[in-house]
């Protein structure tokens, strides 16, 4: 038995679904609401002391941090496998995965952030905002330094720098083939959800002028593990439609 604790529109939660969609394990979707703090609750807390999602229960067993869960869910489902079979093959993957968790990853959550779940934090008072600070387990100095009103342009700029950069990068791999790692692996799944937020973001520009770039986020587009992964109330602009481009 498999459940996912997650959230819709959590970009981690995301390249879950995504992995379990593409292997097509059955799992049980459990929702957890963020604006309702579920993520903080003693009980979640106790599943995962990060207070992050996603978790995964596997019969009862709590698998954590999403990167480590696509890993986990490959090597205990292997029939369709995504993770090259050689030794060399999987460091280069693992290599991505690593790159892609250190960059677009931490990148992304500062438009992120500014753009959208900023906002709820604009009225709160100076002791609700305290709390609300201190409640996040994992992220304090994160929410700390983003306060009512967001992080610094400079910050900002320093993102999309690094979102560009992942991009080339991906362009540059694709030159060649049609996945990061020749066949399909974790970690092009891995890279998705930033990709997506970026043009729910309306940042879809730093591709523009990156064709292997497009083919492959055509190529990931077309799965039906995208299409289950993405469904109405996954993105930004369900949400907040005065947000990014059309789709
Ligand atoms: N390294 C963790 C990070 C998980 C994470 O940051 N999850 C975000 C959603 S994408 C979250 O739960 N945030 C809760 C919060 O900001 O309070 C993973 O990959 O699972």
């Amino acid at each position: 038995m498999l459940e996912l604790l997650n959230n819709p529109i959590s970009t981690c939660s995301q390249k879950v679904r995504l992995v379990l969609h593409e292997k097509g394990i059955d799992f049980t979707d459990t929702r957890i609401d963020f604006r309702a703090k579920e993520h903080l609750t003693p009980e979640y807390l106790a599943i995962n002391p990060d207070g992050v999602v996603p978790s995964l229960l596997h019969d009862g067993q709590p698998i954590l941090d999403s990167s480590v869960i696509m890993e986990y869910l490959d090597e205990v489902f292997p029939d369709v496998p995504l993770s090259p079979r050689d030794p060399v093959g999987r460091a280069k993957m693992r290599k991505w995965l690593r790159f892609i968790e250190e960059v677009p990853t931490v990148a992304i959550r500062i438009p992120s952030f500014n753009q959208v779940f900023v906002r709820h934090r604009a009225d709160l008072s100076d002791a609700d905002l305290e709390d609300d600070t201190n409640a996040r387990t994992l992220r304090r100095t994160f929410y700390r330094e983003m306060g009512r009103t967001g992080f610094s342009d400079a910050r900002l700029q320093e993102s999309y720098d690094r979102l560009r950069e992942t991009v080339t990068r991906m362009d540059d791999a694709l030159a060649d083939r049609d996945w990061l790692c020749v066949d399909l692996t974790l970690a092009d799944f891995c890279v998705v959800p930033t990709i997506d937020r970026m043009r729910d973001l309306g940042l879809s520009e730093a591709w523009s002028d990156k064709p292997h770039m497009k083919r492959w986020w055509e190529a990931m587009q077309a799965r039906p593990a995208y299409r289950a992964t993405y469904y109405p109330g996954t993105r930004v602009t369900d949400i907040y439609d005065e947000i990014g481009e059309p789709a």
